[in-house]
């Protein structure tokens, strides 16, 4: 029985105008080309914070180093952190929900196109914004997680504050934009007979994400605010001379960080889950308890936040209830750690470079998982605390993690990218010399850890016993980003000269692959239906079964000659440049604040009431955009 029955389309051959040039870009609202540009940013984003960890790391190669001042030092861990979660890892992933999410589901496009491209604009604004503190002298130096009351103006009178303050807050907007549109995109644009339960398992992380994302970062625009206040209004939230209190923004801050953590995890869990069935030749093992254990991760996820603060004297009932908390996230998933293990078990492996990454994935995700039960256990945490041990813990989780699961993802997902093959040697390179790289950098940091040697500091003296792993920990980052730059170089020269990859090179289980890579801009030519998971597997399977008994073979999928939805009658969102607008309106608002000698009635920056003027006409003309 076929499950993407479809019409061959092949008598179209009006010739089209691509959009093309520069321009294009800046107007499209294709889901794919603004996955392109998330990904690319956020690649590029990479390089930066990888560029701040080596000199960190050559600071730190020997005791005494003298390669940064104390200060830059500080500004380097607040930018890297702060670059590697809000510019990286999510923006990566958001890569994915947009190339990948309307393929996997059957969709022409998001639900919403234009707010999608707006999501976009608003997030490099946001991330070009924080990146310009380092070109003013200005860069953010207090920790990515900003604590009160060292945020105070008393203690930073400078803009660097501020300009974290307000590119976080602008980056936010853009992930709350974006977090509305992909979970109505999943709710309401699947294909025909795509129930939930039907659905890809990717689609079913990008949707828990983005349900997390929703509840976790208004908590952080509301403690932005009230930060924002007491720096520019003199409001006393945070500062405990005045009566306010630093604990409140360690809560709220936490209460958006701790699930964004599996706002960081659970995209990379959902690609690993595509990666390593098709793989091992086998559907994914338990695909329910799949779904289930990332919505209870994701429900225990709100209630754990004060693991973070054990040390702060919460007392013993609040640490007991948040350790119980915590050590419960094991459960689900430990249960996501094994399905991955039954689904290779057995299998007729292939060790191409996607599914290597993959299983480094779980292999590094385990370690990191570990480490996390570890400290939650509030004795041992007060130990752990502010220590190397920590850095261990989530560079395991969010690099061995996260960034071994975008890659896998990068791997897998490159032919349906730009129609070519990544050279396979040199995928194999880059996992290799990142696997020893990644474990040669951060392993040691669990023994300096429980040594105590704490974190964020710019140097140490001899003799503490931290000198050796320190040294083998920076040779470790510079064979780490030696496997960057080869992935660079093989992602560039296969996209230029790469083996052209048809549609389906891996055997595929899921629609994306029923359809060319690059996909037209109208991705299906007809909507696929869909009758049970894994849609493509099932299709090409009963297709072969009736070649096999002399039946004539089911149509394939269509597929367009042209790439031209008019003469195909689909119609497709025009390119617009108010997302844009209005982003840049958004922009100017928030950032104004940053050039605060030019001020209105004495409170009211005059860039950010040029901004009110844009965001309103961006929104006038978005509102009235002619629609043909
Ligand atoms: Fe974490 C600190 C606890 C997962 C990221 N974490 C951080 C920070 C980051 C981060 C960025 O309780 C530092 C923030 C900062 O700047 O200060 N974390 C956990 C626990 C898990 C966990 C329990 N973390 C993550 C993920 C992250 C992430 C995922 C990002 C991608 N983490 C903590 C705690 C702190 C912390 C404390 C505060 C430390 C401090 O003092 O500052 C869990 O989700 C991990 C579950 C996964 C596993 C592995 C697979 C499961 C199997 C099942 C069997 C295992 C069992 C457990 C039954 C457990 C195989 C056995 C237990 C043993 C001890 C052996
Ligand atoms: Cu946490």
């Amino acid at each position: 029985m076929a499950t993407v029955t479809q019409t061959p389309v092949t008598t179209l051959r009006r010739p089209v105008e691509k959009p093309t040039g520069l321009w294009s870009w800046f107007t499209t609202v294709d889901h794919k080309r603004i996955g392109l540009l998330y990904g690319v940013s956020a690649i590029c984003f990479f390089i930066i914070g990888g560029i701040e960890a080596l000199i960190m790391r050559l600071q730190l190669m020997r005791p005494n180093g003298t390669v940064v001042s104390a200060e830059t030092f500080n500004s380097l861990f607040t930018m890297h952190g702060t670059t590697m979660i809000f510019l990286v890892v999510m923006p990566l992933s958001v890569a994915f929900f947009n190339y990948i999410v309307p393929l996997q589901i059957g969709a022409r496009d998001v639900a919403f196109p234009r707010l999608n491209a707006f999501s976009y604009w608003v997030f490099i604004l946001g991330g070009l914004i924080l990146n310009s503190s380092w070109l003013l002298g200005q860069a953010p130096a207090m920790g990515w997680f900003a604590y009160a009351p060292l945020t105070e103006k008393a203690f930073n009178l400078d803009h660097s504050v501020d300009f974290w303050i307000i590119g976080i807050q602008i980056l936010g907007i853009a992930t709350i934009a974006g977090g509305l549109n992909f979970f109505v995109t999943i709710i309401n644009l699947r294909a025909p007979g795509m129930s939930l339960m039907r659905m890809p398992i990717f689609c079913w992380m990008t949707l828990i994400t983005n349900v997390l994302m929703l509840l976790a970062f208004p908590v952080l625009t509301v403690a932005l605010f009230e930060l924002m206040f007491d720096r520019y209004f003199a409001t006393k939230f945070f500062e405990p001379a005045a009566g306010g209190d630093p604990l409140l923004w360690q809560h709220l801050f936490w209460v958006f960080g701790h699930p964004e953590v599996y706002i960081l995890i659970l995209p990379a869990m959902g690609i690993v889950s595509e990666v390593i069935p098709v793989f091992s030749r086998k559907p994914l093992f338990g695909y329910p308890a799949m779904v289930l254990a990332a919505a209870a991760i994701a429900f225990l996820a709100a209630g754990v936040w004060a693991h973070h603060m054990f040390t702060t004297g919460i007392g013993p009932i609040a640490s007991s209830f948040f350790a119980l908390s915590t050590m419960l996230i094991a459960v689900p998933t430990g249960v996501k750690v094994f399905n991955w293990i039954a689904t290779l078990y057995g299998g007729s492996i292939d060790p191409k470079p996607p599914l290597l990454f993959a299983v480094g994935f779980v292999a590094m995700f385990i370690i990191g998982g570990l480490s996390g039960v570890m400290h939650a256990s509030p004795p041992v945490d007060t130990q752990h605390q502010d220590t190397y041990f920590v850095v261990a813990h989530f560079h395991y989780v969010l690099f061995g993690g996260s960034m071994f699961g975008l890659f896998a993802g990068l791997h897998y997902w490159f032919p349906k990218f730009t129609g070519r093959m990544l050279n396979d040697a040199l995928g194999k390179w880059t996992f290799w010399l990142m696997l020893i790289g990644f474990n040669v950098t951060f392993f040691p940091m669990h023994f300096v850890g429980v040594d105590g040697m704490p974190r964020r500091i710019y140097t140490y003296p001899e003799g503490m016993g931290w000198d050796f792993w320190n040294f083998v920990e920076t040779i470790g980052s510079w064979i780490l980003a030696f496997s960057v730059l080869i992935f660079l170089i093989n992602a560039y020269r296969s996209w230029r000269f790469g083996e052209v990859a048809g549609n389906d090179p891996w055997d595929g289980a899921t629609l994306e692959w029923s359809i060319p890579g690059p996909p037209p801009s109208f991705n299906f030519a007809q909507i696929p239906r869909v009758t049970a998971r894994d849609a493509f597997w099932v299709e090409k399977r009963a297709t072969q079964a009736a070649a096999e008994v002399g039946l004539a073979p089911k149509a394939q999928t269509a597929v367009a000659v042209v790439d031209d939805p008019a003469a195909l009658g689909i119609h497709m969102p025009n390119p617009s440049y108010y997302p844009l607008i209005t982003a840049c309106g958004v922009a100017l608002i928030l950032g104004g604040f940053l050039l605060s000698p030019y001020m209105l009635f004495g409170f009211l920056p005059i860039v950010s009431v040029i901004g009110i003027v844009v965001i309103l006409a961006g929104i006038y003309g978005w509102s009235y955009e002619p629609v043909s």
